[in-house]
């Protein structure tokens, strides 16, 4: 257990450490209770440095010996390290340690996964396997020693020599602790090769348990793509002999950039046709890449502080996101990352978790790997590149590499490149890394004498600890349309800095429709009111594929919210614009079914909530059932052109065409099912050949109640494949009707094949109770006790998964006074409970607030 008072670390109070470490030398003797650990570190003064305190952070290690110069020293123990009267010149400090690494079930550091040693370091893992100033600004070559029976032993960089038992690997790049990593198992590769544009040749490979290895074609591809796009597109290339992929079972996160020797949960990198989905393929693809890209941005190019996290995560993730637009659908892709972004990291920022991209204190930096450091933090490098345009973002991006390789930097660091390549102030765009909350974006237009104007205030609601809110900076895609749907004036980026501002078009003939934030060119709220009639037009003709989406999204949402509020029915008029555009053939099938696709109950609580509405959840279920009846009965003579139009009659390939097709015949599908009772659905559920036909056919049959024999049948073919037993847990427990939701994960729990300690399993069926908007928040408050109880048991042994998974209450103001009393309680419960982790700690308090 950590200990009890959180002490709360500051980015103002950041100080150099007083050595560098010149190098480190481990040795590594295996053993599942009692590995030992013996380091041999050479320090020197570190001239830029005042405080000459040498104090390694250590937790949960047992020190057996520790030497300065060959001496014996005798530390004093500390809670998280020990501090020795270290020389004010070089030294060489040597300790052994032991570690039990069966017994780590928190995933960090260094612990068994079926019978596999593996390390998760990032972000404070490190201290875990020895003593060592754990902290990203410290940076050093490592050479390692692994001793075990086990047949394959790996770490980071290259292979030096290895013999019977025994293994060496040398990594000539500093770096810090957190990108270390070793692997031992009985593990079997996916090997290939890769030669780089200065024709270096790479050994590949991806290692995983003996019967996975027919699922790593996939993953080796997106590899090969990632390295020849880093390439291509930044003119990075890979600097190791060889590029190591592992996969896990038992992994907190998706994945792990380690230093030549990537960690990947299972989930993120093994891929079939038969056992995944087109999604779990473009999102293997896009992590696969994102770890990749990160040997740049973040590992040659590192972070000074925790509190730079956004440094290599907005950018790599910003990085990864154009690396799926250019191998699939650029629209496609926005699309798909708008809808995250409001549905993961704009709730966040709305409520008590709200924290800026680079926040300025924490108590556990585990709980800050969030959507806003992650997602928003991309956001703000797309806002820079559109405001500073494409060219100069690449001399930015060129000048970074060249100034900062081996360096662990500052968001300081970053905008100062961007300022030198275009000579741009750039003080007042940094607030987007200090000032959290989503800016709320207010328009109102005029037209006179062939000029039209366009006004907007910007206004950022306060948030915790953030009372009073500056002026963003903010790119505004515009793009003017005629009555007739010509395009009058292209997207043009106007640059608003303040709070309200205004912008002329002017030798117009006529009044034009706007189309205003095209490409989602901000990550703002934007409240306008368009009329119902301009949202059709421009469903119709906008020539933005995300604002033609938008106007889409906007038309079902406030459909909904009438159907909510005024017991309205469906918007027909909506539903037909709606049909003639799905039904028409020349448009992408993957955007076609992002056009169909409804806005999620909780926007719509979220909705409702800022009109000032206190959300019933069993109603906006209703209201959205509702409306897919309509739409299917509405739609019931295009649906059989659909079916013929979405037939893939090659064979199986997880790209852009064929899963766009699928998406497409999926949404289809749930229609024909609402007509048909399920007898479509479970004819293709019978004869599926790939999992994703077979799981929407399951999804249709859960919500027709009509899936017994199929989720037994399902269960008897796939009860030994982990990863689709994922998949049967979460589906049973998302789609489950709203009161039968917290019981359906209950009696999962009681099943023999819940693995509660496998992150993915727990992950399974508590996010999916949490995803499953009305089940989550049913009236009696079952869902909100089972979650609490369980989050309470898993605390003890994994406390990182567990405060995760606590923001499933991040959005509990929204709801009415006794769904929030409920809540309250089970949050205060949870917070109550003895002996509670510093993460979940912070958590819980944060959300109490
Ligand atoms: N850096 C990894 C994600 C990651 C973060 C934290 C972890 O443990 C706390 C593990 C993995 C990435 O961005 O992919
Ligand atoms: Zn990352």
């Amino acid at each position: 257990m950590k200990d009890a008072s959180p002490q709360t670390i500051y980015l103002k109070d950041y100080k150099p450490f007083g050595y560098v470490v010149d190098d480190v030398h481990l040795t590594f003797k295996l053993a599942p209770n009692s590995t030992r650990v013996v380091s041999k570190i050479t320090f020197s003064p570190n001239p830029d440095a005042t405080d000459r305190q040498f104090r390694l952070h250590g937790e949960q290690l047992k020190l057996i010996s520790s030497k300065i110069n060959g001496s014996d020293v005798s530390p004093v123990m500390l809670d998280d390290g020990l501090l020795v009267d270290a020389p004010n010149e070089t030294f060489v400090w040597e300790a052994e340690v032991e570690i039990a690494p069966e017994a780590n079930t928190a995933l960090e550091g260094l612990y068994m996964s079926n019978g596999m040693y593996c390390t998760q370091c990032e972000a404070e893992g490190f201290r875990k396997i020895t003593y060592y100033p754990d902290r990203p600004d410290v940076m050093s070559v490592f050479t390692v020693r692994i001793e075990s029976d086990l047949p394959v032993l790996l770490s980071n960089g290259n292979p030096v020599a290895q013999g019977e038992g025994w293994a060496e690997w040398h990594d000539p790049w500093p770096k810090p602790a957190y990108l270390f990593a070793l692997v031992a198992g009985d593990l079997v590769n996916h090997p290939d090769r890769f030669v780089t544009q200065s024709g270096k040749d790479v050994e590949l490979n991806i290692w995983v348990r003996p019967g996975d290895e027919n699922k790593c074609a996939f993953g080796m591809e997106a590899l090969k793509a990632s390295m020849r796009w880093d390439e291509e597109v930044y003119g990075r290339e890979y600097d190791l002999d060889i590029f190591n992929i592992v996969a896990v079972d038992d992994f907190n996160m998706g994945a792990m950039e380690n230093k030549g020797l990537n960690i990947f949960n299972s989930s993120c990198v093994l891929a079939s046709p038969e056992t995944s989905t087109d999604a779990n393929f473009e999102r293997i693809e896009a992590i696969i890449a994102h770890e990749y890209f990160h040997n740049w941005t973040g590992n040659r190019i590192t972070c000074r502080d925790w509190f730079q996290l956004c440094l290599k995560e907005g950018l790599t993730v910003y990085r990864d996101s154009q690396f799926t637009s250019d191998m699939r659908s650029a629209p496609v892709k926005r699309i798909s990352d708008v809808i995250e972004l409001r549905g993961r990291q704009f709730p966040e920022d709305q409520g008590p978790l709200s924290h800026p991209v680079r926040p300025e204190s924490f108590q556990e930096i585990n709980n800050f790997y969030t959507a806003t450091v992650y997602e928003k933090g991309a956001e703000v490098i797309g806002m820079l590149k559109l405001l500073v345009g494409d060219d100069a973002y690449a001399k930015a991006l060129d000048m970074y590499f060249d100034r900062h390789d081996g360096q662990a930097c500052t968001i300081e660091d970053w905008l100062q490149v961007f300022e030198d390549a275009t000579g741009r102030d750039l003080s007042q765009f940094k607030r987007w890394y200090s000032q959290s909350g989503t800016p709320r974006l207010a328009v109102s237009e005029k037209f006179e004498d062939g000029t039209y104007t366009l006004t907007f205030k910007q206004h950022t609601p306060p948030t915790p600890g953030q009372d009073v809110k500056e002026p963003q900076v903010l790119p505004i895609a515009v793009g003017l349309l005629a009555q007739d749907g010509t395009e009058v004036t292209p997207t043009t980026v106007l640059e608003m800095t303040e709070a309200e501002q205004s912008f002329e078009f002017s030798g117009l003939d006529a009044k034009p429709i706007p189309s205003i934030l095209r490409g989602f060119s901000a990550p703002v709220v934007l409240e306008r009111t368009t009329s119902r009639e301009e949202n059709l037009f421009l469903l119709e003709h906008d020539t933005d594929p995300f604002n033609r989406w938008e106007a889409s999204r906007t038309l079902a949402r406030e459909g909904l919210i009438a159907m909510i509020t005024d017991g309205v029915g469906s918007d027909t008029l909506w539903l037909n614009a709606l049909k003639t555009a799905v039904a028409d053939s020349t448009l992408d099938p993957a955007y076609r079914a992002l056009l169909l696709s409804l806005p999620t109950q909780s926007e719509l609580a979220q909705t409702l909530f800022e009109q000032g509405v206190t959300p019933d959840p069993m109603a906006i279920w209703t209201a959205t059932d509702t409306l897919r009846e309509d739409m299917a009965k509405s739609w019931a003579d295009i649906l059989p052109a659909l079916v013929e139009e979405t037939k893939v009659t090659e064979a199986f390939k997880p790209d852009a065409e064929q899963s766009g097709k699928r998406a497409l015949a999926a949404s289809v599908l749930a229609m024909q099912t609402r007509l048909d009772g399920g007898a479509v659905a479970k004819a293709q559920f019978e004869t599926a050949d790939n999992m994703t036909l077979q799981l929407s056919a399951l999804t249709c049959l859960i919500q027709a109640d009509a899936a017994e024999d199929a989720l037994k049948a399902f269960y008897d073919q796939w009860k030994d494949d982990r990863l689709v037993m994922d998949k049967w847990f979460g589906l049973q427990v998302g789609a489950a009707k709203p009161a039968d939701a917290a019981n359906c994960a209950k009696a999962l729990t009681e099943h023999p094949d819940f693995d509660w300690k496998n992150p993915n399993r727990f992950r399974a069926v508590f996010g999916g109770l949490a995803m499953n908007h009305a089940g989550f928040h049913n009236a009696d408050g079952s869902g909100y006790e089972l979650l609490a109880d369980w989050l309470i048991k898993l605390d003890a042994k994994n406390p990182q998964t567990t405060a995760r998974m606590c923001t499933a209450f991040q959005t509990w103001k929204r709801y009415d006074a006794d769904r929030q009393a409920k809540m309250r309680a089970c949050l205060t419960r949870i917070s109550e409970t003895p002996g509670l982790s510093r993460d979940t700690t912070e958590m819980v308090s944060r959300l109490l607030g």
